[in-house]
Order: structure tokens, then C-alpha cells, then sequence
């Protein structure tokens, strides 16, 4: 780390944006970062002595430590966030739009002055393995520590980017970051991908201010890929070993705070002895079409920003191990001992302890000990069940796509669509349940096509044209399922036990792509056939199963009915096929409605 206003790093476009930068902001000094152990020391040291970092119990967690955020900035801000294009209709009905002129003289009274009294800090970060034909590198540029810890922990930081830089002739994605008064009223995350540039200005949270993961890893890059011919998604990366040593590759989408950690990281039941799942990735996977007709995936990050909640050695045993080391606990509550604890922690709650703000709290609190949205920033390398395969330069060929949702009703715990075309429609109709992950109600229905709801840098229409040309030029293109295990029975309960569990549910998708597992066509795909998925060592009855699996077309008209709506909002740049999709769909329903059921529905159940 090195202190130095106008320092020469051997690229004349990074030095002249640092001096654009510092003489708009106006920081008391700049500092570009290098990634190493000394500089991780100071800038622990210089947090540690402005409260901005916590010291955890050394001896039970080296490396450890609490932030506790501003409390109204505490999760991401989609009413905030700005795709910024020429024309407005590059960013279509799901992104909040702003012109380019707009958006910067919006912005640039912000940035004026904004680091008087603070340190710049430049990061050149690298996304994606180092070496790979899927990496991307940016520059972050920011006024907090806080950020350059966790980007430290979620990105490869220093010359590894600036050699990747020297190597290819890309372009690098200007982020520029500063936490301003931190005022939600002069907060905004605007994202210009014409110019391949974020500026963020109001906030520290995570997926706001880590401009590498959502900006640059999904928003950004969804639109690099459409122009390259790859895919952008908001995935999990795993491989799935059975006992004959046979290694498959899932990539999974599910909506934020929905599991991607929790599947990411599954360790198998007891009774299914044998099998391993290994972690490449549990947020982002960036996709290309190999040579060979197949579809090939890297996990961009280098480390994991998980919701700390419910993570316990009985949910998430490789979570829990990996967050004892080398990780910043942001917003959980404080234990006497210096330990943290949150809701969902095997220890018992606290008989006395600090709340997430740092006020005291004990079991007859009114609030929750941590904020439901409180993370973990970890290095990759502390995961135990890290892949060998986690920075292959070529990535891993995918076998199966999962899209996955929290919906209680209605969708079955998995079926299979017929064909990529029909894949593409699931992903593009996904809904699911609010989480506390963006700010806003928890538990509200909203459509999240691929996940990719608050994260997709285009026109999603575009986006589902783009995902049908990608399936096209693939030989072997990957089967596409839809999970949830989120169903619930008649008295609220989940019927799926879920975590390790969800394996079996794995068992029966690589089956199904081995061409073989046995399924039931049903008006919306494949379902498992009632003893298809291995329930060995579960108590789940045949009835519990049915329910999970159960197709109800009296469901489905409201569905379909509810797509309809949704597929129009984005007009003509919806495609043709997907169109013919919903039609089709609405046609097999109508014909698998009994007199029974119309009777039920005009009686106005
Ligand atoms: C995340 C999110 O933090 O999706 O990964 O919000
Ligand atoms: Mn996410």
C-alpha cells in the first residue's frame, strides 16, 4: 500500500481517472492497493482505531471481526439503482432508468468534495480466475476501509488485475464508490454500462458498495456478455460427486437470501454416504459456450458475502466452520466474550449481549439480536468443501441449470422442462417471496426472472432473446430444471426438509441428464415419479410426497393468467418462442382441467 497522490502504476488510462477522480472528490491523500498481508494490517489497524472495525475473540476466531453499519443502510437499494443508456428502452420495464447527462449532473455535486478529510483508495481488482478468457478486471475507487477489506475478501486485488490488464487489450470498468453523508436522500447506484462505469455514492452495504459483485459481476457484465455470446447469472456453482466417483456440474439461480450458500456448501444426509458436493461458487457464475457444444462456467468472486442468520453446524456445517477464520461479521450481535451470535446459532440466545447497533440486549428483547440481513464477507480458500476445480482457467461444463424460488404454493419441489426453449420460459417466469435482502416487505410474490430481477443490466426481454441464442449455437446444450423447497403443507409447515436433504433432489436432475430417473409428464414438465427421488433415511410419507410433488392445474390457470400479464410488460421484445411457450402452457392446462375443477372455480374458490 502505498501512499501517493499521482503515483505511476504503468497504466496511463488508471492514473489519469485517479487524478480525474481526486481532484472532483478532493481526498487528503490517495492510496493505491496492492492486495498484500502488510497492507490488510493497516488498514485492520486504522479500522480498529476508528470503531469502523470490532475486534472478535482472537483466540477462538483469529482473523475475525464486527462491523456495525450505519442502521439504515443495511441491505440493497433496488429503488436506487439505475441502469444509465441513451435510450431508455435498452433498459425495459425492470430497471430504473437515467440518462447519462442526467445521472452525472446528478451525481457530480455528490462526488464534489465528497473525500475531504479521507483516504482514496484505488483497488484494482480482477474478476474471475487469473489466466481465464472469463475474467474482467475493474478499478474501484473508495472512501471506505470497510470496502477495501471485503473486496480484499470477494475479488483478486493488485497486480494480479493490473497483469491482466497488460495482457489483453481490454477495457477495465471505472467503479467509483464513496459513502457521501450516507443519507438514503443522496444515495444512488448508477450503472453505465455504454461507458463501462458505475459510480455509487450514499451507502457501505455490501451490494451496494462492493462494486465488483452485483455492478460489476451481474449488472455490468450482463451486458459485456450479451455482446460477447455468454451468460451472466446470479448462480451457484457446484460439482456433484456420486460414490462411483462420477463428478456433474450444476449451475443454480435462486433470488437472494433463498439458499445458493445453504446448496452451495450441502452436506450430504447419512444415508447418502458417499456422495460429496464441492463449492466453485454460491452468488455469480459467468457462462460460455465451449468448443466442444457445451456450456462452461467460472465463479467470478473469490470469497463469499452470505446471510449470517439460520447458519448453524445443523444448516450449513461448511458455512459455519468457514466463518470461524479470516471473516468480517457485518450487523450480527456481540456475545460478553467477544464472540458473535445471531438468530439460528446452535448456542442457545445470550443471557445478555449487544444487539447489531451495539445497544444491549437479552432474550426478552423485542428485537432480533442481528439484523435479519447481517453477513459474512470469507476468503473462498477457508470453505472445506472448496473445489479443486474453484480457479480452473477453462471453468467446469455445466450439466444441469436449476431456477429455484421460495413459493409456498402451487410449484412442485422440481420438475424438468422439455427443452432448453422450454428451460428459458421457466427462468424468465420464476417468482418468488421477498427476502430482507433487498430493502423493502419480506414475504411479498414478485416475479424474478433467472433471479435476475435487480440485477440484469438490460432490457430483459433482450436478455430471455439472448439466453435462446445462447441454447442455439450449444450441441449439448445443459437440462434445465425447476426446484423449490419451499412448499408448504395445510398447517404452514415446510414438507421438504431441505439442506442436505436437497441432495436427493440432485440425485434425481443428474439422473434425468444421465437419461434415465424416472418421471411423469405433467402439463407443466417432468415430475419425479412418486418413489423416483431416494427417500432413505427421511420420514417423508407418500402422501407428504405427493403433495410436494403435486401438479394442480386449478392452480395453474391463475399462473398462467399472471404470466400472461407479465410477458406483455415487456412488448415487442419479448421473443416469439417464448410467446409460443406461455400459449402452449395455457393449452395443456386448459385440456388437464377436469368438470370438478370448473365447478370449484365458479363457485369462486
Ligand atoms: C447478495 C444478494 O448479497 O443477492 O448476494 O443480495
Ligand atoms: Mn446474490
Amino acid at each position: 500500500m502505498t501512499a501517493q497522490a499521482h503515483e505511476n502504476i504503468g497504466h496511463s488510462a488508471i492514473e489519469q481517472w485517479v487524478q480525474e477522480v481526486s481532484a472532483l472528490t478532493l481526498p487528503d491523500r490517495v492510496v493505491y492497493c496492492d492486495g498484500s498481508e502488510r497492507e490488510k494490517d493497516a488498514l485492520i489497524a486504522e479500522s480498529l482505531a476508528s470503531g469502523e472495525l470490532i475486534e472478535l475473540n482472537q483466540s477462538r476466531l483469529p482473523g475475525c471481526y464486527l462491523h456495525r453499519s450505519a442502521p439504515h443502510d443495511v441491505a440493497r437499494t433496488e429503488h436506487l439503482t439505475f441502469i444509465s443508456t441513451t435510450r431508455k428502452v435498452d433498459v425495459g420495464p425492470t430497471n430504473n432508468w437515467m440518462a447519462p447527462d442526467e445521472a452525472r449532473a446528478k451525481l457530480t455535486p455528490l462526488f464534489a468534495g465528497a473525500m475531504r478529510g479521507r483516504t482514496m483508495y484505488v483497488v484494482p481488482f480482477l474478476m474471475g480466475p487469473p489466466g481465464s478468457r472469463f475474467s474482467k478486471v475493474g478499478i474501484e475507487i473508495t472512501d471506505s476501509k470497510y470496502v477495501v477489506l471485503n473486496m480484499r475478501i470477494m475479488t483478486r486485488v493488485g497486480q494480479v488485475a493490473l497483469e491482466h490488464l497488460s495482457r489483453t487489450t481490454e477495457d477495465f470498468t471505472r467503479c467509483l464508490h464513496s459513502l457521501g453523508d450516507l443519507s438514503p436522500d443522496r444515495r444512488f447506484i448508477v450503472h453505465f454500462p455504454e461507458t463501462n462505469a458505475v459510480w455509487s455514492i450514499g451507502s457501505g452495504y455490501g451490494g451496494n458498495a462492493l462494486l465488483g459483485k452485483k455492478c460489476l459481476a451481474l449488472r455490468i457484465a450482463s451486458w459485456l456478455a450479451r455482446q460477447e455470446g455468454w451468460l451472466a447469472e446470479h448462480m451457484l456453482l457446484i460439482g456433484v460427486q456420486n460414490p462411483a466417483g462420477d463428478l456433474r456440474h450444476i449451475a443454480a439461480a435462486f433470488p437472494s437470501a433463498c439458499g445458493k450458500t445453504n446448496l452451495a456448501m450441502l452436506q450430504p444426509p447419512a444415508s447418502m454416504a458417499g456422495w460429496k458436493v464441492q463449492t466453485i461458487g454460491d452468488d455469480i457464475a459467468w457462462l460460455r459456450p465451449g468448443e466442444d457444444g457445451r456450456l462452461w462456467a467460472v465463479n467470478p468472486e473469490a470469497g463469499f458475502f452470505g446471510v449470517v442468520p439460520g447458519t448453524s453446524q445443523k444448516t450449513n456445517a461448511n458455512a459455519f466452520q468457514m466463518i470461524q477464520r479470516n471473516t468480517i461479521f457485518t450487523n450480527v450481535a456481540l456475545r460478553p466474550d467477544g464472540t458473535p451470535w445471531w438468530e439460528g446459532h446452535d448456542d442457545p440466545p445470550p443471557p445478555d449481549a449487544l444487539d447489531w447497533q451495539g445497544r444491549p440486549w437479552t432474550p426478552a428483547s423485542s428485537e432480533k439480536a442481528a439484523h435479519p440481513n447481517s453477513r459474512f464477507t470469507t476468503p473462498a480458500v477457508e470453505c472445506p468443501s472448496l473445489s479443486a476445480e474453484f480457479e480452473q482457467p477453462e471453468g467446469v461444463p455445466i450439466d444441469a441449470i436449476l431456477f429455484g424460488a421460495r413459493r409456498q404454493r402451487r410449484v412442485p419441489l422440481v420438475y424438468q422442462s422439455r427443452t432448453w426453449t422450454h428451460g428459458t420460459f421457466l427462468g424468465a417466469t420464476l417468482s418468488s417471496e421477498t427476502t430482507a435482502a433487498a430493502t423493502g416487505k419480506v414475504g411479498v410474490l414478485r416475479r424474478d426472472p433467472m433471479a435476475m430481477l435487480p440485477f440484469c443490466g438490460y432490457n430483459m426481454g433482450d436478455y430471455f432473446a439472448h439466453w435462446l441464442d445462447v441454447g442455439k449455437g450449444l450441441s449439448a446444450p445443459p437440462k434445465i430444471f425447476r426446484v423449490n423447497w419451499f412448499r408448504t403443507g395445510e398447517n404452514g409447515k415446510f414438507l421438504w426438509p431441505g439442506f442436505g436433504d436437497n441432495l436427493r433432489v440432485l440425485k434425481w436432475i443428474l439422473e434425468r441428464c444421465a437419461g434415465h430417473g424416472e418421471a411423469v409428464d405433467t402439463p407443466i414438465g417432468w415430475i419425479p415419479g412418486l418413489n423416483a427421488i431416494d427417500r432413505a433415511g427421511t420420514n417423508l410419507s407418500d402422501r407428504e410426497m405427493s403433495l410436494l410433488l403435486k401438479v394442480d392445474p386449478a392452480e395453474w390457470v391463475e399462473a398462467i393468467a399472471g404470466q400472461e400479464d407479465f410477458l406483455n410488460s415487456f412488448g415487442t421484445h419479448l421473443p416469439a418462442a417464448l410467446r409460443d411457450e406461455h400459449t402452449q402452457l395455457a393449452h395443456r392446462i386448459h385440456d388437464a382441467i377436469t368438470p370438478a375443477d370448473l365447478h370449484g372455480r365458479d363457485s369462486g374458490s
